[in-house]
C-alpha cells in the first residue's frame, strides 16, 4: 500500500463518539447540509480518542467529532475545520441545570451551583492528568487541593451533615473531570454524593423527572438547544459553569484542508 493509499484510507468515513451526544446530531446535520460522502461512525469518547491516537502514530487521514476543553489539544496538533454554514454554532458554554424545586428543597446545595463556575484552563488541566493515568478522582482531587480559594468561594460557609445528593452526568472526557471535581467539593461541604452516568437523552429526562438533583453537563446554546428545548417547563437552568467552549469537526493539522467543504475534494 502505498503512502498516498494510507493517506486516504479512511476517508469518507468521520469518528463519533456516543450516539446520544448532541455533537452527533451536529453531524448528521452537517453531512446533510454540506453534501458529504461520508459516514458518521458512532463510538465512545473513549473510542474516539483512541482511533485519534492510533492515526496520528501513523500520520494517517482521519477526522473526528471534537470539542473543546479537551485533553488532545494539549497532546496533539489539532485543527478545527472551518464551518462557513454554521452548523456546530459558536462559542458554546456548559450550563448547570437543576430539577424544579431544587432550590426550595435543599437551598444550601443550590447556592453552591449558583456560585460554581470555572474555565477552560481548569477544566482541562483536571482532563489532561486523568489522560495521563491519574484516576479521574485522583486527578479531580488534585485541582481541588491547588485551588482551595475558589473551592472555598464555591462552598460559601455551606455545611451540611450529610444531606444526599444526586448528580447526573454523561461519561464524556469533559464532563468526568468537572462533575468529579464538583462531587469532591460537595463532600468538602459535608454532602453524601452520589453521581449516575446515564446517555445524554436520559440524562435531560432524569433531570425534568427529579431523579437526579442536578447536571453539570448541559452544553449551550446549539449542542444541546433540543435536548433543552424538549423539557424546557421541568427544568431550571441555573447558570454557566463554563465559558468558551467549541464543537465541531476536527482533524490533525497534517490534514491539509481547512474547511468542512473541502471534505468531499
Ligand atoms: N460533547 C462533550 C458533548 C457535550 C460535552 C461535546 C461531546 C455533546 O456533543 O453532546
Amino acid at each position: 500500500c502505498t503512502s498516498q493509499e494510507a493517506q486516504t484510507a479512511d476517508k469518507g468515513k468521520i469518528t463519533g463518539i456516543e450516539p446520544g451526544a448532541g455533537i452527533m446530531m451536529m453531524t448528521e446535520n452537517a453531512i446533510e447540509d454540506y453534501g458529504l460522502d461520508y459516514d458518521l461512525v458512532s463510538s465512545s469518547s473513549a473510542g474516539m480518542a483512541s482511533e485519534l491516537t492510533k492515526a496520528i502514530k501513523d500520520e494517517k487521514w482521519i477526522v473526528v467529532t471534537g470539542w473543546t476543553p479537551h485533553w488532545k489539544f494539549a497532546r496533539y496538533d489539532l485543527k478545527y475545520l472551518d464551518d462557513p454554514k454554521g452548523v456546530y454554532g459558536g462559542e458554546e458554554y456548559i450550563a448547570t441545570l437543576a430539577r424544579t424545586g431544587l432550590s426550595e428543597d435543599k437551598p444550601d446545595l443550590y447556592s453552591i451551583l449558583e456560585r460554581f463556575q470555572w474555565n477552560p484552563e481548569d477544566m482541562g488541566a483536571v482532563m489532561l492528568d486523568a489522560e495521563n493515568g491519574m484516576k479521574p478522582e485522583e486527578a479531580a482531587e488534585k485541582w481541588v487541593d491547588n485551588n482551595k480559594e475558589t473551592v472555598t468561594e464555591w462552598i460559601g460557609g455551606v455545611s451540611s451533615d450529610g444531606e444526599k445528593v444526586e448528580i447526573g452526568y454523561v461519561l464524556w472526557d469533559s464532563e468526568i473531570a468537572s462533575t468529579n471535581v464538583v462531587k469532591l467539593v460537595l463532600e468538602q461541604a459535608g454532602f453524601d454524593v452520589d453521581t449516575s452516568a446515564v446517555d445524554a437523552g436520559p440524562l435531560y429526562q432524569a433531570v425534568a423527572d427529579g431523579d437526579v438533583d442536578f447536571t453539570i453537563s448541559s452544553w449551550l446554546p446549539a449542542t444541546h438547544k433540543s435536548y433543552l428545548d424538549k423539557y424546557e417547563d421541568k427544568i431550571v437552568v441555573v447558570r454557566k459553569n463554563l465559558e468558551g467552549a467549541k464543537v465541531g469537526l476536527v482533524v490533525p493539522t497534517y490534514v491539509t484542508i481547512n474547511s468542512i467543504d473541502e471534505l468531499n475534494s
